[in-house]
């Protein structure tokens, strides 16, 4: 039986590695069916290269995985009409984030035999195998099809208790040359950076975050240790990028894992998601010893009502403490603001902006977003009870149709007020980020003329 996985491309100017279609690569291998992977990322090619590609090559089986982004549901949208109109069109399967909470919408719109819903090891390789087989599909758990023009949507899989047992992902099958090219914060010009998760969900709730399984799950210190030295070995990496939602999920097992890295002697640098109710003076010492050098804080709002009515779990005091603590331990901060949530108005964003600058320490360009009520997000229902919207297609076809736009309104400014604000506020922080790279780089000239720095590698290097 052969498989080909296709990685969608994101028309970026390098990709990162989809440790998704990674995982799912890799129990396929296991189990012993044929993966090809088709990496319209690195070669950008046009969608209609993929239709002669499956017309010319056979495949029993074609898979896709996407988030809900606007720019990824129209990438789905062609892809899936490329699949389509192939004169050998295999079995064609979807998963991730973006299908899963609406399968039967997804199945409808792109014409797919079946949607892997949520996490999708075990699934794929019961779907695969069923297939191989010539077994009928419409039992399997965790799976939504189509039977004669009406979609029909399975119970969900159980989790997969213990992360150690799927394998790594497939690297072998993917580009790493390429992929570890990703530039992620404080990386240096030599680095090779890969993504990793170190563990699956989060303990909390956000009304904005969609969670497609329920629950935390972490992976072991020796197993995530294991996989950082292969990616060493096999791939020269030296800068991991852990990428769920929160390696930070208690002071316990961050400390854990610190110590585990120190232990190790990895001798990497290392950035990861966090959460400001554990950025704790102790910890943050220990993280920058283990190499972290940029955590990502979830800050969403500077008002206390606003992340209650978003059950943030957070505090402005939390907030401002966490960030304090994880400046004087020399770690970079991501600060991720979002705009129009319930209870959001002028007087909030202005807060969000002063604090933006104030602890702003020049480490990446820092804008605001509005809020995106995706599907399947406390959010998105609360939109549907609140006739903010209609459906999951009034979502994808008529209002996301830029994340950096307003999607849906939750506050009491008209559109307009809404927009403008967004703008007056982002021109200050795009200012001074700007004001800043302006001091920097002249600095930079002052030392290499005035005080003849002979290590300067030039202005345009990266
Ligand atoms: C890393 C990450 C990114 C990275 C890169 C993602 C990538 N490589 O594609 C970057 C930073 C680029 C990114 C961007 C965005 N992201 Co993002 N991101 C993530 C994050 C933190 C981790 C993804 C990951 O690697 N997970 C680990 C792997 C193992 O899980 P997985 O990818 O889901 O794969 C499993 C299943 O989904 C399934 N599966 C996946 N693919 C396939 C394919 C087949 C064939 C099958 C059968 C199964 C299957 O099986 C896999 C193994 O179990 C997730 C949160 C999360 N928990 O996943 C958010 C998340 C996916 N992102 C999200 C969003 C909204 C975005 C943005 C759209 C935000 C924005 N407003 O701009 C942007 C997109 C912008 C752009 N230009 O691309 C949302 C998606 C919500 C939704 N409904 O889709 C998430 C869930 C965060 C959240 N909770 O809100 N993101
Ligand atoms: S926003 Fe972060 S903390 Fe909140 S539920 Fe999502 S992943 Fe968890």
């Amino acid at each position: 039986m052969k498989i080909l996985l296709v990685v969608y491309d994101n028309e970026m100017y390098i990709n990162v590695f989809p440790t998704g279609l990674g995982y799912i690569a890799a129990v396929l291998k296991k189990s012993g069916f044929d993966v090809e992977i088709y990496n319209q990322d690195l070669h950008h090619y046009p969608e209609e290269h993929l239709t002669r590609y499956l017309d010319k090559h056979h495949f029993d089986m074609v898979g896709l995985g996407t988030i809900g982004g606007y720019f990824q549901y129209k990438k789905l949208l062609k892809i899936s009409e490329a699949v389509n109109k192939s004169k050998n069109r295999p079995f064609y399967v979807l998963g991730g984030h973006g299908p899963s909470p609406e399968p039967e919408y997804f199945l409808k719109k792109t014409g797919a035999d079946a949607i892997v819903i949520g996490e999708g090891e075990e699934t794929i390789v019961e779907l695969a195998k069923a297939l191989a087989a010539k077994r009928s599909i419409n039992n399997l758990d965790g799976i939504a099809f189509m039977e004669r023009g009406k979609a029909v949507v399975n119970q969900r899989r159980p989790l997969i208790k213990d992360l150690d047992l799927i394998p790594f992902p497939a690297y072998e099958l993917f580009p790493m040359y390429f992929y570890r090219l990703l530039r992620e914060p404080h990386c240096a010009s030599g680095d090779f950076v890969a993504p990793m998760i170190s563990g699956r969900g989060c303990s909390f709730r956000c009304a904005f975050c969609y969670r497609m399984d329920e629950g935390l799950r972490c992976r072991s210190t020796e197993g995530i240790i294991e996989e950082i030295k292969m990616l060493k070995t096999n791939y020269g990496i030296t800068y991991i990028s852990f990428f769920d939602e929160l390696l930070i999920s208690s002071i316990k097992r961050t400390t854990e894992l610190c110590e585990g890295f120190i232990r190790a002697g990895l001798n990497i640098r290392w950035t990861c998601n966090g959460r400001l109710n554990y950025a704790k003076p102790k910890v943050l010492q220990l993280m920058k010893k283990a190499g972290c050098v940029f955590i990502n804080y979830g800050i969403e709002a500077l008002d206390d009502e606003v992340l209650r009515a978003m059950n943030k779990c957070l505090t402005v005091e939390q907030i401002v403490k966490g960030i304090e603590a994880t400046l004087k331990e020399e770690i970079s901060p991501g600060f991720n603001v979002i705009f129009g949530n319930i209870g959001d108005n002028k007087n909030t964003l202005q807060q969000a902006v002063d604090f933006l600058l104030k602890y702003d320490d020049g480490a990446q360009l820092r804008t605001i977003r509005p809020v995106t009520p995706y599907p399947g997000s406390p959010l998105y229902y609360y939109a549907l009870k609140n006739g903010l919207l209609k459906d999951c297609a009034d979502f994808y076809e008529n209002k996301h149709i830029n994340s950096d736009l307003l999607a849906v309104n939750f506050t009491d400014m008209s559109d307009k007020e809404f927009h403008k604000a967004l703008y007056d506020a982002n021109q200050k922080l795009i200012k001074n980020y700007f004001k800043n790279k302006t001091k920097t780089s002249l600095d930079e000239a002052r030392r290499l003329y005035m005080e003849l720095n002979v290590n300067f590698r030039g202005f345009r290097q990266t």
